[in-house]
Formats: structure tokens, sequence, C-alpha cells
């Protein structure tokens, strides 16, 4: 059956796979370097909140082989449509850390130019960046680009209802969109099993005539690849792809989060073992393509990095909180007027 996914996740990194090829060494080297970058950004960025120089970071720290794998399996000329979880994403696609921490540190804007990177602001109503990926997509079709959409996605948005009507629209257009579900076990406590009782993620593009796979999300090399072929599929006109990465959220669902109650720690060290780092790593070193100098070349790098981050983010911004008010509406309402009266006459008290 061409649209049913594998009967199991597919992996490349310790085993050959009939249908997937395991991607050329210099583009593991490239996702290995964006992964400890990413993990390192990552833990930065949780530091931070507790500086209290972020409001809030909702971790990704486990899943860094899907988010790299999101980011480099997409062109500069396609559009990227993220959650809060996928800030590494969007760091190895390039954007400005800071810019990508902008709104994670209360600013009323997403941090970065949105048409110039091709990435929409970081979706936190779940699932309705699944619906604006389908739009953009559909449009760029009709325009006759060949523009592909990657939207991003956990298990718990496939239980909303914009995330069906997504891919019912998509599917019918055939619009160009790769819905990337990160399968990280959780919708902030709630289990995957409370959710759902499909065999797979994957399965619920079959309904809708939605060509579906599953991958271990821990392996980045068959992260990459599978990605690599659903991106292809609809850029080559054949409609939308779904893909479910099989992966675990190491850390709480956000820093405000407490996972010790809802989760028992030997699942965390069961994940733990399966580090998609780690893996990478190993792989790479028994291949001869990275020895303990580069992985210290590396480590350095990434240091480099989390410390530019950390400089840059102990400047105060200077910020206007009329602002929040100014970009609402071209007329403002009542309500809005009364509201910024009584900011005004806080701030005088100050
Ligand atoms: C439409 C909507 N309903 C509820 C919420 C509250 N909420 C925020 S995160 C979350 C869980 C999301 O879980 P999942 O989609 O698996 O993504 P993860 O955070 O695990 O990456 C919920 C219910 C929301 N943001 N948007």
């Amino acid at each position: 059956m061409e649209w049913l996914p594998s009967s199991s996740p597919v992996r490349l990194l310790e085993q050959p796979d009939p249908n997937y090829r395991l991607p050329a060494p210099e583009r593991l080297l490239a996702a290995y370097r964006a992964m400890v970058i990413g993990r390192r950004f990552d833990a930065q960025a949780t530091t931070l909140t507790k500086q209290g120089r972020l409001a809030v970071y909702p971790s990704s720290r486990g899943q860094e082989a899907c988010q790299v794998g999101a980011a480099l399996s997409i062109g500069a000329e396609d559009w990227l449509f993220p959650t809060y979880r996928d800030s590494v994403s969007l760091v190895t696609r390039g954007i400005d850390p800071v810019e990508v921490l902008t709104l994670l540190r209360g600013d009323w804007h997403c941090g970065y130019d949105v048409p110039a990177t091709r990435t929409a602001p970081q979706c936190t109503p779940l699932a309705t960046q699944t619906l604006h990926a389908v739009g953009l997509a559909h449009g760029e079709a009709r325009k006759g680009n060949t523009t592909v959409a990657m939207a991003l996605l956990g298990d718990g948005a496939t239980s909303e209802g914009d995330f069906h009507e997504a891919l019912n629209f998509a599917a019918v257009f055939r619009a160009p969109v790769v819905f990337f579900v990160q399968n990280n076990g959780y919708a902030i406590s709630v289990p995957l099993a409370k959710q759902s009782v499909a065999p797979s993620l994957a399965h619920k593009g079959i309904g809708y005539g939605v060509r579906s796979e599953q991958v271990d999300g821990n392996d980045a090399a068959a992260v990459l690849s599978v990605l690599d072929s659903a991106v292809a599929h609809a850029r080559a006109g054949n409609g939308p792809f779904l893909v479910e990465a099989h992966t675990y959220r190491m850390e709480p669902h956000t820093n405000a989060d407490d996972a010790a109650r809802y989760r028992p720690p030997e699942e965390v060290e069961h994940w733990q073992q399966r580090d998609p780092i780690g893996r990478l790593e190993r792989h790479l070193r028994a291949d001869g393509h990275l020895d303990d100098l580069g992985a210290q070349r590396i480590a350095a790098e990434a240091e480099e990095f989390a410390v530019a981050v950390r400089t840059r983010m102990q400047a105060e911004p200077t910020v206007d909180p009329e602002d929040l008010f100014r970009h609402v509406y071209a007329e403002p309402t009542p309500q809005l007027t009364e509201q910024l009266a009584q900011l005004r006459s806080e701030q005088e008290a100050l």
C-alpha cells in the first residue's frame, strides 16, 4: 500500500533500510554540528529563564535530530511554520538567536523578519500554523512556484480540529506541504495514549489521502532521509506529506512545569540511552568522519555561540508598552483607548 507508513519507524544509523538511503557523511557532519550548537543554545536559553532574562522557554533537548532535520531538509526559498518549541530549528535555519528569543523575552513581536527569513512567527495556539502553511503552499503553487511549506507540530496538536482541516485541504488541493509531527510523548502532562488510539500518528494522514511515514526521531540520519523524500514529494507536485517522528521531550514542558509529577524517572532514563547526539556521534566516529579534535572544535564553537547569546541578552532592550496598542487595529476600539489611558495613568504614578 503506497499510502501506508512503514510498519515500524524508519531507522538508518544502526541498520540499513530498503527504502531510504543514508545521507552523505558531510550532511551528517553538518547535522551533528547543528545539533551540538542547538543543544548548547537550548541550555543557555533555559539558564536565561532562571536569570529572569526570558519570561519562559520550552526546551527541545532530546529532539535535536528533528529540530535540525526540519531546518536542513528545506531550502532558503521554502517556508518554515514553527511552534513555540522549535527555536533550535530557527537557529539552524540561520536566524539570529537573539531575534529568535525576542518573543519569549516578552516583546509584542516575533523578533525576526518573517518575509525575509521565510519563517512564520513561532505559533503558540496549537495547530493553527498548519492551516497557515497550507494556505501559503497553495498560494505559491498557484503562482507557479516550487516552494514547499514545512509545518512543525507536536503530538498534542494532532488532536486539534485545525490539523484535520489542514490535512484535508492540503490533500484536496495537492498543496506542497510537509506536516512534521514531533511526537514527544506528551501534551504538557497528557500522555499520547490518552489522546489517540490510532496505530501511529502517521496513520492519521491516510484517511485524508496524504502520503505518510513514521521515523525514529532520535536517528538524525533517518529523520533527514525521510524529510528529504517528503520535501521532494511535495516539490514535485505530488501533494502533501505527513511525517511522524517518535522522539522524547527530556525537559519539562516549559521551565514553569514540573514533569516529575506525571512521568516516571525510568522513562526519562530509557530515552537518555537513545540520545540523538550520542547516536550520531558514535556513527560518525565509527565511520572515521569525526575524531576527538573534530568533536572538541564543534563543542568550542557551540560554547562561543552560547556566550555571544548570553552577552547580547544581558543588554536591556528599550521597550515602549504603548506599542502593544499601536499595531492592533487601524482605528483603536473604545476598550483599547480606555486600556491605554489606564496604562498611562499607571505609568505616571510610578
Ligand atoms: C488551541 C490551543 N489549545 C490549548 C493550548 C494550551 N497548550 C499549550 S501547549 C499544549 C500541549 C501541546 O502538546 P504538543 O502538541 O504535543 O506539543 P509539545 O509542547 O509537546 O511540543 C497545550 C494543550 C494552546 N496553546 N492552544
